[in-house]
């Protein structure tokens, strides 16, 4: 008997899982591969019922003869493990970035002249209709909120990027790129209060309200999917702070980051060239402890930000803080530099992580962009936030346009460098 394998990556199986199930019956027994949680968030989106009951989901369904653990998108394992004569497969992995990993299902078959079943993909009102409802399921507040904490296990490091709007949102929840064989795609989403600033055409200096900083959230949240990290600035006063993390929490928000500054904040990256004032270790703390007494969940994090390497006050000062912030109540700390040569982030967190294996560390390597998130792990860090390379890539793009508009009198000379009007009017999908 031939035996065939398919991997199933859903939570909801619906008419097109049954007709490749029933293909694949055809061929011969047949073997479905459950992915993991780990693997499935690096490629696709976060599950929305457990593993274990998606695999016992699959185990009951007619057709199924075996289920096994799949660990990586890739065949690989599989393959050696079970050498089935076929894999079997919606048709839609034909093309796009899961174009890789038919590739690589290809040519581990045709090593042992195995072959690909490609099922055409079903594709209609009901198909779309669960699908979708299932994304939606993870957008919604008590879902989402909880994702980061659910990630910070799983993900050997989270790797956040900036948004200021929906369609920026957009970019952050769709991007999915093939390199060097593997799948990848970002896992987290930061409102970063400079970008959310300069996209209104202001200073980083709190002057955006909360009220619109909120509408940027709904904004974002209306489109996508996957947790939010807030810059949240300084917290702004204690009293007011209390309500800030309440609001977050309602909207779905699963971390604030306020930074240990206090009067008229400035952008970090400024560092010394202008006055920036550092709070002292009580008030910072006392703002960390009302905000953790309010929290109504247990999904919801605080986030201290040290600005003691900014402010050039040394090692020794951040490490203090932290462990006083983290002593207050804060579930996780930042540590930022401005400096290009990463030395002081990586021996801030080795110190760190000398007495503190757990606490969740942030960085945000803008000015020390040369280190990759594997150096960053290696060293404890586990959140990575890109904080305004969207922003920083399309305004020059934007202006190089006015630019040639304007030498130009016309439009015609920019036209190949932007996007089809076909494209973009279609870019959107409707309900
Ligand atoms: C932001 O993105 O607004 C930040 C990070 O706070 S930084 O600009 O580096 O201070
Ligand atoms: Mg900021």
């Amino acid at each position: 008997m031939k035996t065939v394998y398919a991997c199933f990556t859903t939570d909801v199986i619906h008419e097109g899982h049954m007709n490749i199930i029933r293909t694949a019956n055809k061929y011969g027994r047949l073997i479905i591969g459950v992915l993991t949680d780990e693997a499935m968030v690096k490629f696709d989106r976060f599950p929305s019922i457990s593993f274990e009951e998606r695999l016992n989901m699959i185990k009951n369904i007619p057709g199924v003869d075996e289920v096994v653990v799949q660990d990586n998108i890739m065949y690989d394992d599989i393959v050696e493990k079970l050498h089935p004569d076929f894999i079997i497969h919606g048709d839609n992995w034909m093309s796009g970035p899961t174009r890789a990993i038919r590739d690589n299902a290809e040519k581990l078959l045709s090593q042992y002249g195995g072959k690909i079943i490609d099922v055409p993909y079903t594709y209609n009102e009901n198909v779309k209709h669960i699908d979708n409802k299932m994304r939606e399921k993870l957008a919604m507040p008590e879902f989402r909120r909880k994702r980061l904490k659910q990630l910070l296990k799983i993900r050997p490091i989270v790797k956040a990027i900036e948004v200021h709007n929906g369609l920026t949102g957009l970019i952050a929840e769709k991007t999915v790129v093939e390199h060097n064989g593997q799948l990848d795609q970002f896992d987290a989403m930061w409102i970063s209060s400079l970008c959310d600033s300069l996209a209104k055409g202001k200073p980083d200096i709190e002057l955006v309200d909360m009220t619109s900083r909120y509408r940027t959230i709904e904004d974002v949240t209306e489109v996508t999917t996957k947790p939010i990290i807030f810059d949240g600035d300084t917290g702004g006063l204690t009293e007011h702070f209390v309500y800030t993390v309440r609001t977050l929490e309602r909207l779905g928000v699963s971390a604030i980051i306020i930074e240990d500054k206090t009067g008229l904040k400035k952008n970090s990256l400024f560092g010394t060239e202008v006055e920036q004032t550092q709070d002292t270790i009580e008030n910072f703390s006392a703002k960390i402890a009302a905000g953790k007494k309010v929290q109504l969940t247990d999904d919801f994090m605080i986030i201290a930000r040290i600005e003691s390497l900014i402010l050039e006050k040394g090692i020794d000062d951040a490490l203090v803080r932290a462990n006083a912030f983290i002593k207050a109540g804060a579930d996780g700390i930042m540590i930022h530099s401005r400096k290009s040569d990463p030395s002081e982030i990586l021996e801030f967190c080795d110190l760190f992580r000398q007495n503190d294996k757990t606490t969740p560390i942030v960085v945000v390597p803008t000015s020390f962009n040369a280190i990759t998130e594997d150096e960053l792990a290696a060293h404890g860090a586990n959140i990575v936030i890109y904080a305004n390379q969207l922003t920083r890539s399309a305004f020059p793009a934007m202006e190089n346009t006015a630019k040639e508009i304007l030498v130009n009198h016309r439009a015609k000379e920019s036209e190949e460098r932007l996007l089809p009007i076909k494209d973009i009017i279609s870019m959107i999908d409707t309900l």
